[in-house]
């Protein structure tokens, strides 16, 4: 039988179990990146793993996220994660270079080698025809220390693109569309591999739009095949060695299969406050909006704001809204400079931010109270902007720039002609921002600053756990609930004890006061729970706070891994119903004893009533929650 693209370079990577499609295998990892906001937990637990030297072919540390600097301490994790670097060998990507994503597509990704990162949208890479996967902090600790990384086989589904986009048609409504079809959860544990002839009218950047927001899916990754347009691309990035073809083979099986006519693709819109709500732009045309923001790792490449410089080229954005730019990387903005299109953006009134996240992840650029805002970027989760009360609607860089113009929302096929953009050749290539891995081990200070906390120990797991119900939520909570980012909260990430004040603040406020009175307990969740980002700050932070086990529903894949990490026990309800048995408040006993079978017994003591929970952990995970989690598993195994 035939290979698919997936199955070639996993199959090359692997060094634990068998392909076979159902269990669990454990790959070798060739590149890892992290950025500031998981970055300095991660480092701090790779410091615990006694390496000297990442064993990784090529490791990224990148600050990107947390770059407003409103005090010392994100200034203090910088410095922490560009002392790391230069003591165990990394690349250190400094603040100003752009998206950890984006300037990983530019410079460093690699067709057929396997990428970890400790951000969700690691997935972006796969544009080149990369296995690139988002994790926790940790796992991506233990790849660079040079552990295998271990996931469940993913299913295969092949994506056909036959057809053409038609002009003010892109990727961003790619992503869209097969969100509209599957939903936020629809391919969890599976990997989406595009193919079909419609794939070589894509450009490098347009597919990482795409495999970006395949996150959004629940995807382990997405990824293209390496073709032509790969190897143009890279030439003009200056590194065509790393170039090799990758296509699956005639025969190669699938598991499940989309097929997108891209000629009948129309602009589409992802409606508050899932990714998932997804609807025609025509449908909603003429909703008055407050803000456009554009960028983001899904929407900051040059062909992106290209686009966008060429629509707003002569014309001025309404005087109702507010439009910021970020671009993707100092690349983008060289070009943008260079070629004079950065003119018509700020001629037009666009106010141009740093090369950051930046309002992505809500630091900075809140919209005002009520607001409607359009963004380019792939999450619409409630609250992430910043203002609790603001809609955010999720959209391309075509029908954000013409929607700017307009005040309103605008399908932007309504424009007349046709808007072209020259993509160079050869692009500009200045590293000057990126500082290089020493070739030797030298003496080097980790420096470490006042916010920098480290981990607090867990001890290993008990066979009963007891408790009281803290708090019990519904369908896709995200990890923006669980564990909210933004400019308040980011600057904690390297302080558990503090950050952990804030665990569910946008949906009770005194969830932390409760969990400690409580002396911890357990929370229930519906179907996908934690979904979105990878912040392993959702699972450490409740285990702080003394959460013993979450009950659920289903869980997002990186989720998951995350509570097990931290000795969280994930379980899921056998008879979906018996969500309905477990009220916020009630006193629970859970017993473990048979937990090696895959299942654990439920005392309702409140209700008095019994039932079973299942899990389908392998039994290295029960091995690492009944240590306690991944640190002290691996420190056990080290003695
Ligand atoms: C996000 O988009 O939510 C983030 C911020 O990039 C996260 C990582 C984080 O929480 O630090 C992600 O997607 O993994
Ligand atoms: Fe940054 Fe937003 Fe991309 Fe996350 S989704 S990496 S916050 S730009």
């Amino acid at each position: 039988m035939g290979k698919t693209v997936t199955e070639k370079i996993l199959q090359e990577h692997l060094v634990d179990g068998n392909f076979d499609r159902e269990g669990i295998i454990g790959i070798k990892i060739d590149q890892t990146l992290t950025q500031d906001a998981t970055g300095t937990m991660a480092y701090l637990q790779f410091e615990e793993m006694g390496v000297s030297r990442v064993k990784t072919d090529l490791s990224v540390s990148y600050v990107d996220h947390n770059t407003l600097q409103t005090d010392f301490r994100n200034a203090d994790d910088h410095r922490y994660l560009k002392s790391i670097a230069a003591k165990y060998g990394l690349y250190f990507s400094r603040p100003g270079n752009g998206i950890c994503h984006q300037i990983h597509l530019e410079r460093f990704s690699a067709p057929g080698k396997t990428l970890l990162g400790s951000d969700s949208h690691t997935p972006t890479s796969g544009g080149i025809g990369m296995i690139a996967i988002g994790a926790g902090g940790l796992d991506v600790a233990a790849a660079m220390a040079g552990e295998p990384f271990y996931l469940k086989t993913p299913k295969i589904v092949k994506v056909e693109l036959i057809g053409k986009l038609r002009s003010f048609v892109s990727a961003k409504d790619i992503i869209l569309k097969i969100l509209r079809r599957i939903d936020v959860k629809g391919a969890v544990n599976k990997i989406l591999e595009y193919s079909g002839p419609g794939v070589k009218t894509l450009s490098v950047p347009e597919r990482g739009t795409i495999t970006n927001m395949g996150t959004e899916t629940g995807a382990t990754t997405s990824i293209f095949p390496s073709d032509e347009v790969t190897k143009k691309f890279l030439e003009a990035q200056g590194r065509a060695e790393v170039w090799r073809e990758l296509k699956s083979d005639s025969d190669a099986e699938y598991d499940q299969i989309i097929k997108i006519n891209l000629d009948e693709l129309v602009p589409l819109i992802a409606l508050p406050h899932s990714p998932g709500n997804v609807k025609f732009v025509s449908e909603v045309a003429g909703i008055k909006i407050d803000q456009v923001c554009i960028g983001s790792c899904t929407n900051s490449s040059l062909r992106d704001l290209k686009m966008v410089s060429q629509i707003l080229k002569g014309n001025t954005i309404d005087e109702s809204i507010d439009l910021t730019i970020s671009p993707g990387s100092r690349q983008v903005v060289d070009h943008l400079i260079k070629s004079g299109e950065m003119d018509y953006l700020v001629e037009a009134g666009a106010r141009i931010l740093e090369n950051t996240c930046g309002p992505c992840i809500g630091m900075g650029q809140a919209p005002p109270t009520d607001a409607i805002t359009i963004r380019t970027f792939n999450r619409n989760f409630l609250g992430r902007s910043g203002t609790q009360s603001a809609k955010i609607y999720l959209v391309s860089p075509e029908t954000a720039a013409v929607s700017a113009i307009h005040g309103e929302i605008t399908d932007p096929q309504k424009c007349e002609g046709k808007v072209e953009i020259n993509i160079p050749d050869t692009f500009i290539i200045n590293d000057n921002l990126i500082v290089p891995p020493l070739q030797e081990e030298h003496d080097i200070s980790i420096i470490r600053g006042p916010n920098i906390k480290s981990l607090p120990s867990f001890p290993p797991l008990e066979e009963t756990l007891v408790g009281t119900v803290l708090l019990k939520v519904g369908d896709n909570i995200t990890t923006d609930h669980i564990m909210p980012a933004g400019a308040k909260i980011l600057p904690l990430r390297s302080n558990i004890p503090a950050i952990s004040e804030y665990v569910f603040n946008a949906v009770d406020p005194r969830f932390s006061e409760r969990a400690r009175k409580k002396n911890g307990g357990f929370i229930v969740g519906g179907e996908n729970y934690g979904q979105g980002s990878s912040r392993e700050h959702a699972a450490i932070a409740p285990k702080y706070l003394g959460i013993k086990a979450v009950i659920a529903k289903s869980f997002a894949r990186i989720h998951l891994d995350n509570l097990v990490n931290f000795g969280i026990v994930p379980l899921t309800f056998k008879n979906q119903s018996d969500y309905e048995k477990i009220e916020q408040n009630d006193s629970l006993e859970i017993d473990l004893s048979s937990f090696n079978t895959g299942e654990a017994k439920i005392l309702n003591r409140t209700k008095k009533s019994e039932l079973i929970a299942v899990h389908s952990l392998d039994d290295r995970s029960i091995e690492i929650l009944v240590a306690g989690g991944k640190l002290p598993y691996i420190r056990n195994k080290q003695k």
